[in-house]
């Protein structure tokens, strides 16, 4: 495979491009452009001569009005209605019926502020507004309760330069809400610069972004959720970035409102990174240290190995370069990751500005069905990661089953862009990542002789984290995931669908297992987490010197679980690795 250096960019891009008939863009049109010579069109700005101040320049599309402090939820602050039981009722209807709390959002000002959550030295950043890109505005809805929806818009409106935005474009995935018909349209209608366009049928968040793309007359694509709220000065620093380095795509800080009071939980410190674990799920994780050390300043922007997904400016010749998405995914899921892996693999960069804040309501639970995730996954897999679409499946066995459809465009997409395979991108982008070993027979489900089709078994008490909660035993499912575990090496029982990994521990003093953060790269084995694994299947702590025996029932949980035992020859001592049922 051609190998290209991470700034090489190509001297001619071929990109084709147009809306097909379904309206998302197809490759028809076929046109010339040199990314790096391209200069921003100015004719969008020539409204603007003469001497104008830099406060006049970024005035908002709308003004905020004013401040009152004591209106629901003003500066994000958290709202806790008292409510008769009546409306209580409807308060728990709005949630089981768009897993966040529509009540409450219904009563909070489609116009409020937030509170000021970046790190103070954002505010000292001067921006030429004249020679920035403009960006158009992409928002999919799919269902979206009225007041989430439209507080998005009033917000991009109320807080976006006029000289920046060019449009907002809605784009309606065939929703079967009476709210997002007629009263939508009327609505929408009495703003300045607000789109609409609408799927003829239920295309997935993916086609729908094309679709809404493919209307855009901006420099520079911004995709937003369509339950989202921008904080004060985001959309510059990530149209800077972009002028700067026009193949970095760039990610606003994500912060939490809280989908039962609505509180924006913004954090001026840090913000975090993306990366992924093995079973391809989108994980948060700190800066690493090499990376801080290459910033020079908490204003620069930060190198992510991938994106949540939902919030991200690219521009649009650039997106269209990289070939857009992969159009063959459906509904939710699995894109996040492999536009990631393609902008890395095929030359650009990912980042996260730590200037840019958006707020993002996490719903308490997934309000439509996911069931189409696992086949985009697979897809993503099977284009970027080579041999180590392996380690996936490995996790995922069923994945393997899963009808991921064609994926030779996308191939061919990949070899036409001469993009770097995804060794290089684990060692060079995502270095922190433990790539397991999945040696023959150390790794799977771990069985025990005695109490027959038991399996280790894990489950994280925290999804955020891996430490906390007990390893039991429990029916074996041959599904990997939570009964996925792997042999290292160096003695290790790694539980590894998750990043950073845990570690199988024991000590001296009780008998149970439980699970510690793995060592970090480079660093040795702590000495409670080793064990050996015999010929015999016996597996050893060394530290206490006892061997794991499958015990029928523990004292506290009840359920079955690995303990650690003076050694004997029990098959309840004696393990071994089974890669499925
Ligand atoms: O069929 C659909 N059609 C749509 O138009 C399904 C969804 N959508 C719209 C939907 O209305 C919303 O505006 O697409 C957008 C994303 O859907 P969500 O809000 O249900 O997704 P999410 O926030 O739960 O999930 C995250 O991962 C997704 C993977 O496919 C997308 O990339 C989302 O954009 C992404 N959201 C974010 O990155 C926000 C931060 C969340 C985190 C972490
Ligand atoms: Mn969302």
């Amino acid at each position: 495979m051609a190998a290209c250096g991470r700034r090489n960019r190509p001297k001619i891009i071929i990109f084709l491009f147009g809306a097909s008939l379904l309206g998302y863009f197809i490759f028809s049109k076929h046109n010339s452009v040199d990314v790096s010579a391209r200069e921003v069109p100015r004719e969008e700005k020539e409204g603007v001569k003469g001497e104008v101040s830099n406060e006049d320049l970024r005035k908002p599309v709308y003004e905020k009005p004013p401040l009152d402090v004591n209106a629901l939820g003003e500066l994000g602050k958290p709202v806790k209605l008292r409510l008769s039981e009546e409306e209580r009722k409807k308060e728990e209807e709005s949630i089981n019926k768009h897993q966040i709390n529509i009540y409450l959002s219904d009563r909070i000002s489609l116009h409020r502020r937030l509170a000021e959550k970046w790190n103070p030295l954002c505010k000292d950043l001067k921006y030429d507004y004249r020679s920035l890109p403009t960006t158009s505005v992409v928002i999919a809805f799919y269902n979206e309760a009225w007041s989430t929806l439209l507080r998005t818009v009033h917000s991009v409106l109320e807080t976006s330069p006029d000289i920046l935005l060019k449009e907002i474009v809605l784009v309606d995935d065939y929703s079967e809400k009476e709210h997002l018909k007629e009263p939508l349209e009327k609505y929408i209608s009495k703003l300045r610069k607000v789109r609409l366009i609408r799927a003829t049928k239920r295309e997935g968040l993916v086609r729908a972004r094309l679709l809404g793309a493919s209307i855009t007359t901006g420099d520079v694509l911004t995709f937003l959720d369509c339950h989202c709220e921008c904080h004060e000065g985001w959309l510059e620093p990530l149209l800077q970035r972009i002028k700067d380095e026009p193949s970095a795509v760039v990610c606003p800080v994500i912060d939490v409102i809280d989908w039962n009071t609505f509180q924006y939980l913004g954090n001026s410190g840090e913000p975090q990174i993306g990366g992924f674990d093995w079973r391809l799920v989108f994980t948060w994780h700190a800066v690493p240290d090499y990376e801080q050390k290459r910033r020079q300043s908490p204003t620069d922007s930060i190198r992510s190995p991938t994106m949540a997904g939902g919030l991200f400016a690219v521009k649009k010749d650039y997106f269209l370069y990289l070939g857009t998405y992969d159009t063959g995914m459906e509904v939710w899921g699995g894109e996040n990751l492999e536009f990631s892996f393609r902008i890395w693999q095929c030359g650009g960069s990912l980042e996260v500005h730590p200037c840019s804040h958006v707020g993002h309501v996490f719903p308490k639970k997934a309000p439509y069905s996911r069931s189409k995730a696992l086949a985009n996954s697979v897809r993503a897999a099977e284009v970027w990661m080579d041999e180590f679409k392996e380690v996936y499946y490995h996790r995922n066995p069923h994945a393997r089953l899963e009808a991921f459809g064609d994926v030779t465009e996308r191939r061919n997409l990949r070899a036409r862009l001469g993009c770097k395979n995804f060794r290089w991108f684990l060692d060079n982008v995502y270095p922190d990542i433990h790539v397991p070993e999945d040696r023959p027979g150390m790794f799977g489900m771990l069985k025990n002789r005695g109490k027959k089709n038991y399996c280790f078994d894990y489950n994280p008490a925290d999804e955020h984290s891996i430490v906390g909660g007990k390893v039991i035993l429990y029916p074996c499912h041959g599904m990997g995931q939570n009964q996925f575990f792997e042999f290292s090496m160096d003695g290790e029982i790694r539980y590894n669908t998750r990043e950073p990994a845990g570690c199988m521990a024991g000590d001296n003093i009780s008998t149970y297992l439980y699970v510690q953060l793995c060592r970090k790269r480079g660093q040795p084995v702590p000495a409670d987490q080793k064990f050996i694994l015999k010929e015999d299947g016996t597996l050893y702590h060394v530290m206490s010197q006892k061997c794991v025996q499958a015990l029928h029932k523990t004292d506290d949980s009840g359920s079955p679980a690995p303990s650690l035992q003076a050694c004997s020859d029990t098959p309840y001592q004696q393990w071994y690795f089974e890669e499925r049922m």
